[in-house]
């Protein structure tokens, strides 16, 4: 005849009366060896009691908002045939119908903390939520930050879950290009309410960048780094090149030094100079250097890619720049022309501005936006001096570039910038 055992609270350290938040059994139900009972919390960590063997919940003994500690009976299920205690406590004893079964060890997981505010991304870490609700959550593939918790203290409960996952199933196409899960929609407002209005329909390039650029922006998690370049001496033979080659009609832009500059720095910094595969679990680093440059056209953004930029002189670069941008500017440019880029350059500074923050081109891991340069006094050698400084800002993908990294690779950018001697190199 199967057998009735009691499950107790296990060894849950020094913890005493912890409260029961979640009961995640009933009378009746089936449960499989490991399977979470029910979840327990402490003012420092959640923890699941997980059943000792399978069988069948009998009588479920707390209720949530319990105070249980170590030993306190929790359920009696009646062990499925032939069923063995999970493997953590196989020595004990399992056999006495009264005694109080085994218990593998609990599943615990820190209480959440507040994430910092300039925490650029969340995988869920921070959400409020049991173990067990965490595995439901990660088989389902469900970000748990994007779920709002319903339960006490905001705590995410199966149910959030599950609903979370219907909306998200239910949340169709929409003139926004789709709800995001957890989103609410985009509010349809009928704007001829307010005034007079005219409908202007977006470029196709511009419907096509869009999409891109939602999706970079959304599933990468962006840091952007700033930094400012001291490109006097780099200015200066920019000018006197500049006037060399306007006989041959080849503008000598500041953008063509960029170009040299970032090569010589994503050779420094090969993982700059690489992509995640599409499973996210490899780095392909590339021994190449395509760096595409985002030109602005009437009709929107495109991104034509200079290929091995490593191997070419500025004068060179600089007609490639010329070339590109009037191929884009004229509708001539093709797919092939924008494949193959292994790093942006999204460069503002003819226009103006003194920073913005560049969305990463995936499956690049980073981008720089340069703004405009501007004279400012630099105190150097006990004085301040004029110097020509150049806004640097590179996003980059914070799963694959430390902050550490990303800093290490704009000082370095900078420090070529500055010191002409190094574009030789
Ligand atoms: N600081 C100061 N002046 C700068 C500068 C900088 N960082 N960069 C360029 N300039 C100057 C140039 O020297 C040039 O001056 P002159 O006409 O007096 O010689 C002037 O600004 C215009 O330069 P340009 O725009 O013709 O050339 P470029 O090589 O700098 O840029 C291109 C080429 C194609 C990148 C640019 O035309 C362009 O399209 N920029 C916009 C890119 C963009 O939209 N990015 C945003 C993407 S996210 O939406």
């Amino acid at each position: 005849m199967a057998e009735i055992k009691n499950v107790v609270v296990p060894d849950i350290g020094n913890f005493k009366d912890v409260a029961v938040i979640e009961v995640a059994v009933k009378a009746g139900d089936k449960v499989s060896a490991e399977q979470a009972l029910i979840s327990l919390e402490t003012d420092k960590a959640t923890i699941d009691v997980p059943a000792p063997f399978a069988g069948v919940v009998k009588e479920v003994k707390v209720k949530v908002g319990d105070k249980v500690s170590e030993g306190v009976l929790i359920v009696t299920i009646e062990a499925t045939a032939g069923a063995a205690a999970a493997p953590a406590a196989s020595s004990a004893p399992a056999s006495v119908a009264a005694a109080p079964a085994p218990v593998p060890k609990p599943a615990v997981v820190a209480a959440p903390v507040a994430a910092a505010p300039t925490a650029p991304v969340s995988s869920g870490a921070s959400a409020h939520a049991s173990p067990s609700i965490r595995r439901f959550a990660r088989e389902l593939g469900v970000n748990l930050a994007q779920v709002g918790g319903s339960g006490e203290k905001g705590r995410v409960t199966k149910d959030d879950v599950q609903n979370f996952v219907k909306r998200s199933l239910a949340g169709g196409g929409t003139s926004t290009g789709g709800t995001l899960p957890g989103l609410l929609p985009w509010p349809d407002v009928d704007f001829a309410k307010f005034g007079a209005i005219e409908a202007k329909p977006l470029s196709r390039i511009k419907k096509i960048s869009g999409a891109n650029l939602h999706r970079n922006w959304v599933m990468i998690p962006h840091v952007t780094q700033f930094e400012e370049a001291d490109i006097s001496e780099m200015e200066a033979f920019r000018k006197e090149l500049g006037a060399e080659y306007a006989k041959q009609n080849i503008k000598i832009t500041p953008l063509a030094f960029m170009l040299k500059a970032c090569a010589i720095t994503l050779k420094h910094f090969p993982d700059f100079n690489a992509s995640l595969d599409a499973s996210g679990e490899n780095l392909i680093l590339k021994k190449y250097i395509h760096i595409g440059v985002a030109v602005d056209t009437p009709d929107g953004l495109m991104v034509p890619v200079i290929r091995d930029v490593d191997q070419k002189g500025i004068v060179q670069l600089a007609k490639e720049l010329g070339e590109v941008s009037a191929k884009a500017r004229d509708k001539k440019i093709t797919a092939a022309d924008m494949q193959g880029g292994c790093f942006t350059i999204s460069s503002l500074g003819g226009i103006g501005g003194t920073a913005f923050t560049p969305i990463i081109n995936a499956p690049e891991v980073a981008i720089l936006g340069v703004s405009r340069s501007s004279m400012k006094p630099v105190w150097k050698d006990g004085e301040f001096v004029p110097r020509l400084m150049l806004p640097l800002s590179l996003s980059y993908d914070h799963r694959v570039v430390d902050g550490a990294a990303g800093a290490r690779f704009t000082t370095y950018l900078a420090h070529v910038l500055s010191d002409m001697r190094r574009l030789a190199l």
